[in-house]
């Protein structure tokens, strides 16, 4: 009989890829009053950490380039098991970025720190959300480890 895998049995040897678009180097410093005090090392310690504990890697990268984010969504195709994505501002503009997570067949999950839709307008729709397996948004920086889980509940199915 196959053995069910546990959260103590690998479920994968290729990380979760969590992805930060621009402006979130400065977490921790911008705008605390909207995206709180944590900056993105602590966030991406707590994300290695919690994929530690549950067995996989996560590889954190950011950058402020629409390309850079580009290339890393291509290249999760063949390196990684999921996709955390906080896309930033690129969320609300960019076709390219939407184009590459389409052509993936890994699980993608979009971020976002604060709620999108309480804020303004042009933040209400996002360019990334048709293309990823589910949204989670508003709830601060824990977003991302819950990101993480959902990633780890899917690809363990
Ligand atoms: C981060 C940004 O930088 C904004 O451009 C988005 C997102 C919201 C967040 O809440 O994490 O509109």
């Amino acid at each position: 009989m196959a053995k069910k895998s546990t959260s103590a049995t690998k479920v994968t040897s290729k990380p979760v890829y969590v992805l930060n678009g621009p402006n979130l180097n400065l977490l921790g410093l911008r705008e605390p009053e909207i995206y709180g005090r944590t900056s993105l090392a602590d966030i991406e310690k707590m994300v290695t950490a919690h994929a530690k504990a549950r067995g996989v890697t996560a590889l954190c990268l950011q950058s402020n380039h629409e390309g850079e984010l580009v290339t890393w969504i291509q290249e999760a195709r063949s390196m990684a098991s999921g996709v955390i994505i906080n896309a930033a501002a690129y969320s609300h503009t960019s076709i390219a970025i939407h184009d590459a997570l389409a052509m993936l067949d890994i699980p993608a999950v979009e971020v976002h720190i604060s709620n999108i839709y309480k804020r303004e307008e042009f933040r209400h729709h996002s360019h990334v959300s048709s293309v990823v397996k589910g949204v989670i948004c508003g709830l601060g920086v824990q977003g991302y480890t819950l990101a993480l889980d959902a990633i780890l509940a899917d690809i363990s199915k």
